[in-house]
Protein backbone atom coordinates (compact mmCIF):
# COMPACT_ATOMS: atom_id res chain seq x y z
CA UNK A 1 0.00 0.00 0.00
CA UNK A 2 1.26 3.53 -1.01
CA UNK A 3 1.79 5.90 1.80
CA UNK A 4 0.02 8.93 2.35
CA UNK A 5 0.47 12.53 2.99
CA UNK A 6 -1.69 15.36 3.51
CA UNK A 7 -0.50 18.54 2.84
CA UNK A 8 -1.99 21.88 3.77
CA UNK A 9 -1.67 24.90 1.53
CA UNK A 10 -1.09 22.94 -1.60
CA UNK A 11 -2.32 25.53 -3.99
CA UNK A 12 0.75 27.25 -4.42
CA UNK A 13 4.53 28.05 -3.37
CA UNK A 14 5.96 25.33 -0.67
CA UNK A 15 2.93 23.25 -0.62
CA UNK A 16 2.66 22.66 -4.32
CA UNK A 17 6.26 21.99 -4.35
CA UNK A 18 5.85 19.50 -1.44
CA UNK A 19 2.93 18.00 -3.69
CA UNK A 20 4.83 17.30 -6.96
CA UNK A 21 7.93 15.84 -4.37
CA UNK A 22 5.89 13.35 -2.60
CA UNK A 23 3.85 12.37 -5.28
CA UNK A 24 6.95 11.70 -7.15
CA UNK A 25 7.89 9.82 -4.35
CA UNK A 26 4.75 7.21 -5.18
CA UNK A 27 2.91 9.00 -1.90
CA UNK A 28 -0.49 9.38 -2.02
CA UNK A 29 -1.76 12.65 -1.20
CA UNK A 30 -4.63 14.21 0.23
CA UNK A 31 -3.96 18.12 -0.92
CA UNK A 32 -5.92 21.31 0.73
CA UNK A 33 -6.40 25.12 0.42
CA UNK A 34 -9.08 27.58 -0.40
CA UNK A 35 -8.78 27.79 -3.77
CA UNK A 36 -10.61 24.37 -5.27
CA UNK A 37 -9.81 24.71 -8.96
CA UNK A 38 -6.40 25.03 -7.97
CA UNK A 39 -6.16 21.97 -6.06
CA UNK A 40 -8.38 20.37 -9.05
CA UNK A 41 -5.93 20.86 -11.69
CA UNK A 42 -2.82 20.22 -9.49
CA UNK A 43 -4.76 16.62 -8.82
CA UNK A 44 -5.14 15.51 -12.27
CA UNK A 45 -1.71 16.62 -13.18
CA UNK A 46 0.32 14.74 -10.53
CA UNK A 47 -2.30 12.06 -10.98
CA UNK A 48 -1.58 11.50 -14.84
CA UNK A 49 2.51 12.44 -14.31
CA UNK A 50 2.61 9.92 -11.52
CA UNK A 51 -0.13 7.73 -11.44
CA UNK A 52 -0.51 8.27 -7.75
CA UNK A 53 -4.04 8.51 -5.96
CA UNK A 54 -4.76 12.53 -4.77
CA UNK A 55 -7.98 13.55 -2.30
CA UNK A 56 -8.72 16.93 -2.76
CA UNK A 57 -10.13 19.00 0.23
CA UNK A 58 -11.36 22.45 0.21
CA UNK A 59 -11.58 24.16 2.79
CA UNK A 60 -10.32 27.33 5.33
CA UNK A 61 -8.36 26.14 8.35
CA UNK A 62 -9.67 29.17 9.90
CA UNK A 63 -12.39 27.41 10.63
CA UNK A 64 -13.01 24.16 13.01
CA UNK A 65 -16.36 22.81 11.60
CA UNK A 66 -14.76 23.15 7.81
CA UNK A 67 -11.64 21.40 8.79
CA UNK A 68 -13.64 18.79 10.99
CA UNK A 69 -16.34 18.41 8.03
CA UNK A 70 -13.75 17.95 5.32
CA UNK A 71 -11.30 15.59 7.20
CA UNK A 72 -13.53 13.59 9.16
CA UNK A 73 -15.85 13.25 6.10
CA UNK A 74 -12.61 11.58 4.03
CA UNK A 75 -13.41 8.04 3.74
CA UNK A 76 -11.45 5.62 5.86
CA UNK A 77 -8.33 4.62 3.79
CA UNK A 78 -7.07 7.90 3.74
CA UNK A 79 -6.96 8.58 7.23
CA UNK A 80 -3.65 6.01 7.27
CA UNK A 81 -1.93 9.23 7.05
CA UNK A 82 2.12 8.93 7.74
CA UNK A 83 2.85 12.76 7.13
CA UNK A 84 1.02 15.74 7.43
CA UNK A 85 2.59 18.86 6.36
CA UNK A 86 1.15 21.75 8.37
CA UNK A 87 2.36 24.13 5.88
CA UNK A 88 -0.78 26.37 4.87
CA UNK A 89 0.06 30.38 6.41
CA UNK A 90 0.75 33.36 5.97
CA UNK A 91 1.72 37.07 6.69
CA UNK A 92 -0.58 39.99 6.06
CA UNK A 93 0.75 43.75 6.41
CA UNK A 94 3.69 45.51 7.39
CA UNK A 95 3.31 47.86 10.17
CA UNK A 96 4.48 48.86 13.39
CA UNK A 97 2.51 47.80 16.41
CA UNK A 98 0.59 50.67 17.27
CA UNK A 99 -0.48 50.69 13.41
CA UNK A 100 -1.27 47.64 13.04
CA UNK A 101 -4.64 46.31 11.69
CA UNK A 102 -6.80 44.14 14.22
CA UNK A 103 -8.21 42.22 11.19
CA UNK A 104 -4.07 41.51 9.79
CA UNK A 105 -3.63 40.10 13.23
CA UNK A 106 -6.72 37.93 13.87
CA UNK A 107 -6.17 36.61 9.88
CA UNK A 108 -2.40 35.40 10.88
CA UNK A 109 -3.12 34.47 14.76
CA UNK A 110 -6.37 32.35 13.19
CA UNK A 111 -4.43 31.00 9.92
CA UNK A 112 -0.36 29.94 11.79
CA UNK A 113 -1.91 29.16 14.67
CA UNK A 114 -5.58 28.25 15.20
CA UNK A 115 -5.90 26.36 11.69
CA UNK A 116 -2.34 24.42 12.30
CA UNK A 117 -3.82 22.92 15.77
CA UNK A 118 -7.57 22.72 13.94
CA UNK A 119 -5.89 20.10 11.46
CA UNK A 120 -3.13 18.40 13.91
CA UNK A 121 -6.12 17.65 16.74
CA UNK A 122 -7.67 15.72 14.04
CA UNK A 123 -4.84 14.35 11.98
CA UNK A 124 -2.95 13.24 15.32
CA UNK A 125 -5.62 11.35 16.66
CA UNK A 126 -5.83 8.99 13.40
CA UNK A 127 -1.74 8.82 13.88
CA UNK A 128 -1.97 7.89 17.55
CA UNK A 129 -4.46 5.03 16.17
CA UNK A 130 -1.98 3.88 13.05
CA UNK A 131 0.34 3.81 15.84
CA UNK A 132 2.78 5.73 13.38
CA UNK A 133 3.20 9.29 11.85
CA UNK A 134 5.56 12.28 10.95
CA UNK A 135 4.40 15.63 11.56
CA UNK A 136 5.99 18.45 9.60
CA UNK A 137 5.19 21.88 11.28
CA UNK A 138 6.18 24.97 8.76
CA UNK A 139 7.81 27.64 10.71
CA UNK A 140 10.05 30.49 9.84
CA UNK A 141 13.45 32.64 10.47
CA UNK A 142 10.08 34.84 11.89
CA UNK A 143 9.63 32.05 14.45
CA UNK A 144 13.35 32.05 15.57
CA UNK A 145 13.79 36.07 15.88
CA UNK A 146 11.73 38.70 15.30
CA UNK A 147 12.44 41.77 12.88
CA UNK A 148 10.82 45.21 12.91
CA UNK A 149 7.09 45.26 11.99
CA UNK A 150 6.85 42.06 11.86
CA UNK A 151 5.63 41.95 15.86
CA UNK A 152 2.27 39.28 15.09
CA UNK A 153 3.91 37.48 12.33
CA UNK A 154 6.65 36.59 14.07
CA UNK A 155 4.60 35.86 17.43
CA UNK A 156 2.58 33.33 15.07
CA UNK A 157 5.52 32.06 13.52
CA UNK A 158 7.33 31.55 17.73
CA UNK A 159 4.03 30.03 18.48
CA UNK A 160 4.63 27.16 15.48
CA UNK A 161 8.05 26.49 16.73
CA UNK A 162 6.66 26.30 20.55
CA UNK A 163 3.77 24.06 19.48
CA UNK A 164 6.24 21.69 17.54
CA UNK A 165 8.38 21.45 20.72
CA UNK A 166 4.73 20.52 22.43
CA UNK A 167 3.74 18.15 19.97
CA UNK A 168 6.54 16.41 20.37
CA UNK A 169 6.50 15.83 23.88
CA UNK A 170 2.96 14.67 23.99
CA UNK A 171 3.42 12.43 20.79
CA UNK A 172 6.14 11.00 22.30
CA UNK A 173 4.72 7.89 23.80
CA UNK A 174 2.80 7.34 20.72
CA UNK A 175 6.02 6.83 18.31
CA UNK A 176 4.62 10.20 15.90
CA UNK A 177 7.89 11.42 14.89
CA UNK A 178 7.41 15.71 14.86
CA UNK A 179 9.56 18.50 13.22
CA UNK A 180 10.17 21.92 12.45
CA UNK A 181 11.03 23.59 9.38
CA UNK A 182 12.12 27.49 9.01
CA UNK A 183 12.94 28.98 6.10
CA UNK A 184 14.04 32.12 5.59
CA UNK A 185 13.17 34.39 1.88
CA UNK A 186 11.35 31.83 -0.40
CA UNK A 187 10.17 33.95 -3.52
CA UNK A 188 6.42 31.95 -3.51
CA UNK A 189 3.03 34.11 -3.39
CA UNK A 190 3.86 34.77 0.21
CA UNK A 191 4.83 38.76 -0.79
CA UNK A 192 2.33 39.32 -2.70
CA UNK A 193 -0.18 38.23 -0.13
CA UNK A 194 1.51 39.72 2.47
CA UNK A 195 1.34 42.84 0.47
CA UNK A 196 -2.44 42.31 -0.76
CA UNK A 197 -1.82 42.24 -3.90
CA UNK A 198 1.30 44.96 -4.27
CA UNK A 199 3.33 42.88 -6.98
CA UNK A 200 5.89 45.46 -7.35
CA UNK A 201 6.06 45.49 -3.22
CA UNK A 202 6.19 41.73 -3.69
CA UNK A 203 9.38 41.70 -6.39
CA UNK A 204 11.68 44.27 -4.38
CA UNK A 205 11.67 41.68 -1.54
CA UNK A 206 13.54 39.26 -4.13
CA UNK A 207 15.27 41.73 -5.73
CA UNK A 208 19.36 42.00 -5.75
CA UNK A 209 20.30 38.17 -4.05
CA UNK A 210 19.12 34.73 -4.88
CA UNK A 211 16.09 33.55 -2.78
CA UNK A 212 15.00 30.08 -1.50
CA UNK A 213 12.24 28.54 -4.19
CA UNK A 214 9.75 26.95 -3.14
CA UNK A 215 11.63 23.19 -4.21
CA UNK A 216 14.54 24.07 -1.70
CA UNK A 217 12.49 23.03 1.16
CA UNK A 218 10.33 20.42 -0.37
CA UNK A 219 13.54 18.80 -0.73
CA UNK A 220 14.54 19.64 2.93
CA UNK A 221 10.83 18.16 3.92
CA UNK A 222 11.76 15.26 1.98
CA UNK A 223 15.39 14.89 3.51
CA UNK A 224 13.60 14.57 7.45
CA UNK A 225 10.94 12.37 5.96
CA UNK A 226 13.43 9.73 4.55
CA UNK A 227 15.62 9.30 7.56
CA UNK A 228 15.57 6.19 9.09
CA UNK A 229 12.55 5.07 11.89
CA UNK A 230 14.84 5.79 14.81
CA UNK A 231 15.89 9.34 13.70
CA UNK A 232 14.09 12.27 14.19
CA UNK A 233 15.42 16.09 13.35
CA UNK A 234 13.53 18.17 15.79
CA UNK A 235 13.91 21.22 13.52
CA UNK A 236 16.02 22.89 10.79
CA UNK A 237 16.48 26.59 9.72
CA UNK A 238 17.26 26.74 6.12
CA UNK A 239 18.47 30.27 4.74
CA UNK A 240 19.21 31.35 1.56
CA UNK A 241 23.41 31.50 1.39
CA UNK A 242 22.79 35.18 0.95
CA UNK A 243 20.96 35.70 4.18
CA UNK A 244 22.58 35.40 7.55
CA UNK A 245 19.52 36.04 9.50
CA UNK A 246 16.05 38.11 9.62
CA UNK A 247 17.14 40.86 8.88
CA UNK A 248 20.52 40.96 6.98
CA UNK A 249 20.76 39.86 3.48
CA UNK A 250 23.84 40.79 1.11
CA UNK A 251 22.37 42.63 -1.93
CA UNK A 252 23.89 43.22 -5.20
P1 LIG B 1 2.13 30.91 -0.56
O1 LIG B 1 1.34 32.17 -0.36
O2 LIG B 1 2.67 30.64 -1.90
O3 LIG B 1 1.26 29.67 -0.06
C1 LIG B 1 0.48 29.72 1.08
C2 LIG B 1 -0.48 28.55 1.09
O4 LIG B 1 -1.25 28.61 2.31
C3 LIG B 1 -1.45 28.59 -0.07
O5 LIG B 1 -1.57 27.30 -0.61
C4 LIG B 1 -2.77 29.02 0.58
O6 LIG B 1 -3.86 28.39 -0.08
C5 LIG B 1 -2.61 28.44 2.00
N1 LIG B 1 -3.49 29.14 2.94
C6 LIG B 1 -3.38 30.42 3.36
N2 LIG B 1 -4.41 30.73 4.16
C7 LIG B 1 -5.19 29.61 4.25
C8 LIG B 1 -6.40 29.29 4.90
N3 LIG B 1 -7.03 30.20 5.67
N4 LIG B 1 -6.93 28.06 4.75
C9 LIG B 1 -6.30 27.15 3.99
N5 LIG B 1 -5.15 27.36 3.34
C10 LIG B 1 -4.61 28.59 3.46
O7 LIG B 1 3.32 30.99 0.52
P2 LIG B 1 4.47 29.96 0.93
O8 LIG B 1 4.42 28.73 0.13
O9 LIG B 1 5.72 30.74 0.97
O10 LIG B 1 4.03 29.68 2.44
C11 LIG B 1 3.88 28.41 2.99
C12 LIG B 1 4.28 28.44 4.46
O11 LIG B 1 5.66 28.78 4.57
C13 LIG B 1 3.53 29.48 5.30
O12 LIG B 1 3.23 28.89 6.55
C14 LIG B 1 4.55 30.59 5.46
O13 LIG B 1 4.32 31.35 6.62
C15 LIG B 1 5.82 29.80 5.53
N6 LIG B 1 7.07 30.52 5.24
C16 LIG B 1 7.22 31.17 4.04
C17 LIG B 1 8.41 31.83 3.78
C18 LIG B 1 8.61 32.62 2.52
O14 LIG B 1 9.54 33.45 2.51
N7 LIG B 1 7.85 32.42 1.48
C19 LIG B 1 9.52 31.80 4.74
C20 LIG B 1 9.23 31.10 5.95
C21 LIG B 1 8.05 30.46 6.17
P3 LIG B 1 -5.25 29.10 -0.47
O15 LIG B 1 -4.98 30.57 -0.61
O16 LIG B 1 -5.68 28.42 -1.72
O17 LIG B 1 -6.13 28.79 0.70
C1 LIG C 1 8.65 34.37 5.91
C2 LIG C 1 10.00 34.95 5.95
O1 LIG C 1 11.42 36.92 6.79
O2 LIG C 1 9.25 37.44 5.84
O3 LIG C 1 8.33 33.67 7.07
O4 LIG C 1 9.41 36.45 8.00
S1 LIG C 1 10.00 36.51 6.68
Amino acid sequence: MAKIALITGATSGIGEACAHLFAREKYDLILTGRRGDRLEKLAKKLNAKYNVEIAVSQFDVRSMAEVADNLDGLPAKWKKVNVLINNAGLSQGLDPIDKGSLDDWDTMIDTNIKGLLYVSKIVSNWMIKNGQGHIINIGSIAGKEVYPNGNVYCASKHAVDALNKGMRLDLLPHGIKVTAIHPGAVETEFSEVRFKGDKERAKKVYEGFEPLVADDIAETIWFVVSRPKHVNINDMVVMPTAQANAVTIFRS
